[in-house]
């Protein structure tokens, strides 16, 4: 079924100058819009028209003839995902079950902060580094270009987009500094502890 490009859960100009509103403006605008409208295209007519966008990007990702509709299916829902992962005044340490949950599984939130950022500046090309629930374990893991937990029967926590156009007009060539203040200043920790909350 057609997927709506869903407004941004903030303001433009609310993550700046962590990011800055020109890049939230094209970012979600050009780019996410324009995976939801290839995305849209591409269903309409077919078997896959009658199905929510997890159960495409499932299906699609196990059909190397739909590469195409899994990119822009995956893209669509990955960025959904990273906008709900930011929040103005986020970032810092997490409090409650995800925080104690986040100790036990990687010895500490530094721990997990290095595993996460290395996840990040160590993915080459274009992609997205996660947090996930798998097998009721917490992991942070990498995945190139348009490429979904959801289809290794992974939980998504929270992610963060590392294709250039994510901080290339803030941050230019310098992904582990976008990657840095991400973490310290924008993680949505209440999602992610929904998510978690939602999947235990
Ligand atoms: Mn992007």
């Amino acid at each position: 079924m057609a997927y709506e490009l869903p407004a941004l859960p903030y303001d433009y100009d609310a993550l700046d100058p962590v990011i800055s509103k020109s890049t939230l403006e094209f970012h979600h605008d050009k780019h996410h819009a324009g995976y939801v409208s290839k995305y849209n295209a591409a269903v309409a007519g077919t078997d896959y028209d009658s199905q929510s966008i997890e159960e495409v990007l499932k299906a699609a990702a196990k059909d190397p003839s739909q590469a195409g509709l899994f990119n822009n299916a995956a893209q669509s829902w990955n960025h959904t995902f990273y906008w709900n992962s930011m929040a103005p005044n986020g970032g810092g340490t997490p409090s409650g079950a995800i925080a104690e949950k986040i100790d036990s599984d990687f010895g500490g939130f530094d721990k997990f902060a290095e595993e996460f950022k290395q996840a990040g500046a160590t993915q080459f090309g274009s992609g997205w580094a996660w947090l996930v629930l798998d097998g009721g374990q917490l992991k942070v893991t990498q995945s190139s270009n348009a490429s979904n937990p959801l289809t290794e029967g992974q939980t998504p926590l929270l992610t963060i987009d590392v294709w250039e156009h994510a901080y290339y007009l803030d941050y230019q060539n310098a992904r582990p500094a976008y990657i840095d203040v991400f973490v310290e200043k924008l993680i949505n920790w209440e999602f992610a502890a929904k998510n978690l909350e939602e999947a235990s």
